[in-house]
């Protein structure tokens, strides 16, 4: 007998990133398909392993060797509805610079990789995210320029074992490799564990609408200019 959906194409797989050529041809298999993209990036600072699915159920696997990172790592993917797994050595005995950016980078570059041509997504996206005394926001747009814009002040220089002044660059090395625009502010808030996760969290849920797919526009770039 044969099965209900026996013989049917798997889904791509984590080994197998779908080309370039794949990607642009807007194919049926790939408007249903899980938009994936895995990266290693190495230099003599830090040695990056990334794997990004935007089609995810939340499911993280991070280590990154700053723990609280880890944590806003983990909560991207669960906001954001993203399946992320990273593993990242870097030069942290001279400080979590090097790190914390490349980390930075390398979703960046996995987000845009996994994205595509941009047809079909709805692009732009922001999000108003309370978390008990603290307010953040995020508004993102996915429009092949990289801009970001930072407002806070965060009294504390570290939360856990996270250096504070580094959640800036994170977001602008994200911004720079994603191509994207993404501005974030902190509105008020008195934790500083909460004002740093509400930011992630914003940012991850602002990035979810940004990268869904617009049932109306399918196909279509949702770009007058025909290039994004
Ligand atoms: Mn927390």
């Amino acid at each position: 007998m044969r099965l209900p959906g026996a013989g049917r194409k798997k889904p791509i797989g984590w080994d197998k990133p779908p080309t370039t050529e794949r990607r642009n041809r807007g194919t049926t298999d790939w408007t249903v398909g899980m938009r994936k993209a895995q990266l290693r990036r190495t230099t003599t600072e830090t040695d990056i392993r990334l794997r990004l699915n935007l089609d995810g159920r939340g499911r993280a696997r991070v280590r990154t060797g700053i723990r609280f990172l880890d944590h806003m790592l983990e909560l991207v993917a669960r906001h954001g509805a993203l399946d992320l797994e990273v593993v990242a050595r870097g030069d942290l005995d001279v400080d979590q610079h090097h790190t914390v950016e490349d980390v930075g980078l390398a979703l960046g570059e996995a987000t845009r990789i996994a994205l595509g041509s941009k047809r079909g997504i709805l692009r732009a996206g922001y999000f108003l995210m309370p978390m008990d005394e603290t307010l953040a926001s995020a508004a993102i747009d996915l429009s092949g320029r990289a801009h970001c814009v930072c407002r806070w002040k965060l009294a504390a220089p570290r939360v856990g074992d996270f250096q504070t002044e580094l959640l800036e660059d994170f977001f602008r090395a994200f911004a720079q490799a994603a191509g994207a625009n993404v501005h974030l502010r902190l509105h008020y808030g008195r934790s500083s564990h909460h004002q740093v996760e509400a930011l992630f969290k914003a940012f991850a849920r602002a990035l979810r609408f940004a990268v869904t797919r617009d049932a109306q526009l399918k196909r279509i770039l949702p770009s007058t200019k025909g290039l994004l």
